[in-house]
Order: C-alpha cells, then sequence, then structure tokens
C-alpha cells in the first residue's frame, strides 16, 4: 500500500518539518497539572495554584504524519474515510444515507449524511493523487456528489441532469479524476440540494500540497459551519426554511457539544472553516490575531496572508486561518453573529426588555402551569431556569447552555473553546480540562457597589427629570446599600 517512493516522500518532507520545529522550539515552561480534580473549580477564581515541581519538558516530539508526508487534518467531532490502493489509485466509497444524529444530548434528528454521518467523513488526499469514488445512494431519492472547488473533467462535477444522470436510489456511481491543485475543499449533493444540504448532506475534501509546506503547521483542524431549522419538538430538520434557524453548528454539532481545539503555547494551528449553510459567517477568533493563509484556491502566497480577528467566511467559500499561540488559556473561536451562538427560540415575542410583567405572569399561568415571564433585565436568567431544571419542549435545546468553571457561559450554536497549554503534548489532542488560571492573570471583583468610584457617566438617564426611583429586580439584594440612584 505505501511505495517506496511515497516514503522517500516522507522522509524528505518530514525532515524539513522537524528541523522547522526545532528551529521554533518554545520555551515552553514545563508543568506538571493534575487535571483529575478540576471539577469543583466553582468559586476558585483568584486563588492561587500550588505551584508543581518541574518536570522535564515533553520536547518536540514529532507529528504523526502520513506516509505521503503530510500532517493529517482533524476534523472537528468528526473523522477521515479510509481509503485503498487500486493500482495507483485511491479508492473510496461514500454512502448517501438517512441517519440518526444528536447535536448535543437532548436534540436528536433525522438526518441525511454520508456513511453514517453528518458531516459526512472528509477525503483527504495529495495534490497530484489519482483518486476512484464510489457513492451509493441509500436515500429515497436521487441524489449526486458535486467536489466543490475541484479542478477537474466536466463529466465528474456532479450536477445531476448537467453533468451526469442523477444517482437513482440503490445505484452507484463511480467518479474518478486526478488532483491538478490543493487547498480546502467540500462535496455536497447536486440534486434537490435545498432538502439534501438542509439535512446535513456535506464532508470536506483535503488536498495536501504535493511539495510539501514552506511555514509547517503543528496542528491542523476543519470544520463546516452549518444551520438547523429542527423546529422546537421535532425529529426533521425543515427544508423550507431560509432565514429563522433553531441551530448553528460547527461540524453539525452545537455548543456544548463541539470538540474544544487543543495545542501548545508556541505551536502553529491551522484552522480550516467551510460554509454550507445560509448565512455568510463573521468567524471570531479570542487569543492571538490570526492570518487568513487560504481557500479552496490552497494556501497563498505569503504576500497575501492578512492579519484578523474575524474573518466572514461567505456561504459556498472556505478560507483557512492560521496563529501561533503566545498565551496560555482558554480562548473562546465563535461566529460573531450572535444569534448564531444561541440555541433554539421564538423571534416574533413581543420585547420584554425593560416591562415588568409580574402581573401578567401569574395571568399566563393560569392557562400554561410552568410558565416563567423572563427578559425584563436581559435574558442571561434563561442559563438559570435552565440550571434550575425548568423543562422545555422536547427534544429541544435551551437558548443558552454551558457551564464553565465561573458559570453558565450562555452560549448554544457556533461556539467552542481553543485551549492553550503549556504542557500539551505533540499528538495529544485530549481535552486538558479548563485551564488553571494564576493570580495575578485573572480579572478580579474590587467592590460589590454599584457606587463604587467616581467613573465620568454621560448623562445616562436623559434628564435629571427621567432618573428612575427603583433598582431593576434582579439587583442582588447587598445590605447596606442604597441602590435608588441607579436602574434600568
Ligand atoms: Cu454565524
Amino acid at each position: 500500500m505505501i511505495s517506496r517512493r511515497d516514503l522517500l516522500q516522507w522522509v524528505g518532507v518530514g525532515g524539513v518539518g522537524l528541523l522547522a520545529g526545532a528551529a521554533r522550539n518554545v520555551s515552553a515552561q514545563p508543568m506538571s497539572h493534575d487535571m483529575s480534580n478540576m471539577a469543583g473549580m466553582e468559586g476558585m477564581a483568584g486563588m492561587s495554584m500550588p505551584s508543581a515541581p518541574a518536570v522535564p519538558s515533553p520536547g518536540p516530539a514529532k507529528a504523526k504524519r502520513h506516509p505521503q508526508g503530510y500532517l493529517p487534518v482533524r476534523t472537528l467531532n468528526g473523522w477521515t474515510l479510509p481509503y485503498k490502493m487500486s493500482g495507483g489509485v485511491k479508492e473510496f466509497h461514500l454512502v448517501a444515507e438517512e441517519i440518526e444524529h444528536e447535536f448535543p444530548p437532548g436534540s436528536r434528528a433525522k438526518c441525511w449524511g454520508y456513511n453514517g454521518t453528518t458531516p459526512g467523513p472528509t477525503i483527504e488526499v495529495v495534490e497530484g493523487d489519482r483518486v476512484r469514488i464510489f457513492v451509493t445512494n441509500r436515500l429515497g431519492e436521487p441524489t449526486s456528489v458535486h467536489w466543490h472547488g475541484i479542478d477537474l473533467p466536466s463529466g465528474f462535477d456532479g450536477v445531476a441532469g448537467l453533468n451526469q444522470s442523477a444517482i437513482g436510489v440503490g445505484e452507484t456511481y463511480a467518479y474518478e479524476f486526478t488532483l491538478k491543485q490543493h487547498g480546502t475543499h467540500m462535496y455536497h449533493p447536486h440534486a434537490d440540494e435545498m432538502t439534501q444540504l438542509a439535512f446535513g448532506m456535506m464532508g470536506l475534501f483535503i488536498i495536501h500540497p504535493k511539495a510539501g509546506e514552506e511555514v509547517p503547521v503543528d496542528r491542523d483542524y476543519a470544520f463546516l459551519l452549518h444551520n438547523w431549522a429542527l423546529h422546537p419538538g421535532t425529529y426533521r430538520p425543515d427544508p423550507s426554511v431560509m432565514q429563522d434557524f433553531d441551530l448553528w453548528s460547527f461540524n453539525s454539532k452545537v455548543f456544548p457539544a463541539i470538540d474544544p481545539l487543543v495545542m501548545r503555547t508556541g505551536e502553529r494551528m491551522r484552522i480550516r472553516v467551510g460554509n454550507l449553510s445560509m448565512w455568510n459567517h463573521p468567524i471570531h477568533l479570542h487569543s492571538n490575531p490570526f492570518w487568513v493563509t487560504g481557500s479552496d484556491a490552497g494556501r497563498w502566497p505569503k504576500a497575501q496572508w492578512r492579519r484578523e480577528v474575524t474573518e466572514i467566511v461567505g456561504v459556498g467559500q472556505m478560507r483557512d486561518i492560521e496563529f501561533v499561540a503566545t498565551e496560555p488559556g482558554d480562548w473562546a473561536l465563535h461566529c460573531h453573529m450572535a444569534h448564531h451562538t444561541m440555541g433554539p427560540m421564538g423571534h416574533g415575542i413581543p420585547n420584554p426588555a425593560g416591562v415588568d410583567q409580574s402581573g401578567v405572569e401569574a395571568e399566563i399561568r393560569k392557562m400554561l402551569p410552568g410558565y416563567g415571564a423572563m427578559g425584563r433585565n436581559g435574558m442571561s436568567e434563561h442559563g438559570g431556569h435552565v440550571a434550575m431544571g425548568l423543562k422545555g419542549p422536547e427534544n429541544t435545546l435551551p437558548m443558552m447552555a454551558g457551564e464553565g468553571q465561573f458559570g453558565p457561559i450562555e452560549m448554544g450554536g457556533m461556539f467552542t473553546v481553543v485551549k492553550v497549554r503549556d504542557d500539551q503534548r505533540t499528538n495529544d489532542f485530549t481535552d486538558p480540562g479548563w485551564y488553571r488560571y494564576p493570580k495575578d492573570k485573572i480579572a478580579r471583583r474590587v467592590s460589590k457597589s454599584p457606587d463604587f468610584g467616581e467613573p465620568v457617566r454621560r448623562n445616562p438617564y436623559g434628564s435629571p427629570a427621567q432618573k428612575p426611583t427603583s433598582a431593576p429586580e434582579s439587583m442582588p439584594d447587598m445590605p447596606g446599600m442604597d441602590h435608588s440612584g441607579h436602574g434600568g
């Protein structure tokens, strides 16, 4: 299966990678953290962690590479499709089928995908490879596969009716082409697209450059952005929805079920993001600014790399971002459309902000037992309701979810965490738990009084006559405090 040529190629590229890795060997502070007791960290902010005795650095171990020399992509919450060699051709087999999918526990759906999952498995190859891809249709309607962004003969482009007959129910078609480029690509149906995409049929198609990469990366993650109209209480995504979606996902998972991206301080991480949803998504990474380094067009020449902290990944586009982590910690990675980091919610409700609903709540409860009015002082109390075990409709996630070490994270969709650790070992992708903050490097409370300090404020009540006389309801009761000067 592996030729001598492949092995030689591997030695060549691997050697370059190793040297470059050694040159960039970071001054990691070896700290042995026992993460086994991370539960129950609540309220420990600001406490100093006992410093562990120094242990030898795990060192610049070599990242595991494919015999052809490339560093394999990690498909977030996903997997890579195995292939077999047949007369010098890499043979893959995709099966389009209905699947049972879980977004996180508490929300399942009948989705459509490939080989048992949505997204389907990642196809990962090298520029110059010849591939033969069998596609078996186990759906109840015809399908086809379009290899999005890939330079190939028109007859393999996969638009049903235009380039080929649709793959009928139960049939298998073969696509065969040689890869003339490298880059981050996708595959998806081009038959009844509206339905088949809405049900989750998509996958990543990564082509590594044959000549290796001038600037090597140490970790290479990839995911696809998607949206789902899984209405409260239902089990089938609704393909007719165009804008108001219920779930927003990275690789068909929603927070908190999206895996963290882990790395060691000083490493270079690439994150490949593709978008087959119905919206453009400004993907924002906390921590260091990143470079946008590539797309379907491969890794761009260095002169084209851009420094950004948010990159819009438009519908049908791919973007590669890369950064070198200089600060250990837990860093958010999310879509910056505020509703895209939320779970299902009603959009047609009257605006409750600033409205005293106490009388209304009692009246509605008579008709709708368990009803809880909220939103007078913001939506944050929703997180508390969830923590208290307040149940919503069946098979429906709360609008916001996720517990961090300091309390509710109040997110729900396109959100995950990049975990940078000084002692994360090469090839180790396991979740290291929450970051243990040094005492002097974390925001701390200095007062519990809203009258603290003498901040400059520009007439927040419009005019002195409009100054409210009562404090907002949710202001915590603090003995000896005068709330009269503050309110919403
Ligand atoms: Cu978004």
